[in-house]
């Protein structure tokens, strides 16, 4: 079962992925899996390296179209390849607005190392990975699960922590700018000043750029990740988007008038 599932990943250029008891992870929000009408067993879970290139303003998770459609795409996939072996199993897919905690999943599946900067990081391609999963009600035994392996580190040079824009990674501060550029409503000036002095309209990369894991970042062979790319945002792209072109973007969530606040700040 093992094979096929490899196999069908590997139809879609995806080469890290794990089979794990559901019971062996940490679920951080149990209220997901309580709405979704399934008992869980077993977690497929594969890695996305998206790494298409230096961007100007948006984070480089955001150049593309929104992973959360190709992470869907692959669930669709994995879920039909489960539902022809065993008929009678019910499978969901996620990826972000998942029920367990993806990176500690993906650490205890052997995909990586975790990060000071609190980043799963793949041998292969960094931290320039996104993960995805598919939840089923199948058996771990009959896909042939992994038991969950100790978890292994970074080497701790501390670069991230130095670069960190608002110090929270070691401790001095308490929000994230990649969550300031996510958040709606008014920004403080202090806000302002760190998503100017960063020019970042959309999430950060600055705890992933130092990294020396991400040094000679490794293009992704994933053809999505490639296409469609917007690597500098300003008000007249935003502008001759239409609505399901703004939709498919990942800096779309939030609304329009986030990402126009956003685009004020930065004069753009
Ligand atoms: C909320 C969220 C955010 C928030 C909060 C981030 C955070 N640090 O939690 C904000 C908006 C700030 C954010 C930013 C980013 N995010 Co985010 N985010 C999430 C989300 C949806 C939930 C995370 C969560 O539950 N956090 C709360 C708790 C669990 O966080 P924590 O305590 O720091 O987590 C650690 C502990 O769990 C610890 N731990 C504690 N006990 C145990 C026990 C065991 C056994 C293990 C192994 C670990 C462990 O290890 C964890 C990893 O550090 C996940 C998807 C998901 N469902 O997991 C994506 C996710 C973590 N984000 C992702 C990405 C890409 C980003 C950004 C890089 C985007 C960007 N460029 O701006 C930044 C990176 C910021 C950073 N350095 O973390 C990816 C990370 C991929 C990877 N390679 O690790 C994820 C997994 C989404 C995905 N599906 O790919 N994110
Ligand atoms: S994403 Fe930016 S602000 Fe958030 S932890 Fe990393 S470097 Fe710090
Ligand atoms: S920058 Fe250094 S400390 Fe931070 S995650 Fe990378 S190796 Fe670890």
């Amino acid at each position: 079962m093992r094979e096929r599932i490899e196999r069908l990943l590997a139809e879609m250029n995806i080469e890290y992925f794990t089979v794990l008891p559901y019971s062996a992870l940490r679920e951080s929000v149990p209220r997901i899996i309580e709405r979704a009408a399934i008992t869980p067993k077993t977690v497929i879970l594969y890695l996305l390296p998206y790494y298409g290139g230096e961007t100007v303003n948006l984070s480089r998770y955001a150049a593309s179209r929104d992973y959360h459609l190709i992470i869907k795409e692959v669930n669709l996939r994995l879920s039909s390849l489960i539902g022809e072996c065993f008929p009678n199993s019910v499978s969901r897919g996620y990826g972000d607005h998942s029920p367990i905690d993806e990176r500690s999943a993906a650490l205890v599946g052997r995909l990586g190392i975790l990060g000071d900067n609190g980043l799963l990081i793949n041998e292969k391609y960094g931290s320039y990975v996104f993960i995805g999963e598919l939840i089923t009600d199948v058996e771990p035994e009959l896909l042939e699960a992994s038991a969950p392996a100790d978890v292994r580190y970074c080497h701790h040079c501390g670069a991230c922590k130095a670069a960190c824009p608002t110090g929270i990674l070691s401790g001095e501060g308490d929000s994230c700018l990649s969550m300031i550029t996510q958040r709606k409503g008014e920004l403080s000036d202090e806000e302002c000043r760190l998503m100017r002095k960063y020019n970042t309209l959309w999430g950060c990369d600055e705890c992933q750029r130092v990294c020396p894991y991400n040094r000679e970042p490794r293009l992704t062979p994933i053809e999505f990740f490639l296409e469609d790319r917007i690597c500098e945002l300003d008000s007249d792209t935003l502008s001759g988007m239409n609505d399901t072109d703004f939709s498919e973007r990942a800096f779309a969530w939030r609304g329009r008038k986030t990402v126009e606040r956003n685009l004020k700040i930065l004069g753009k």
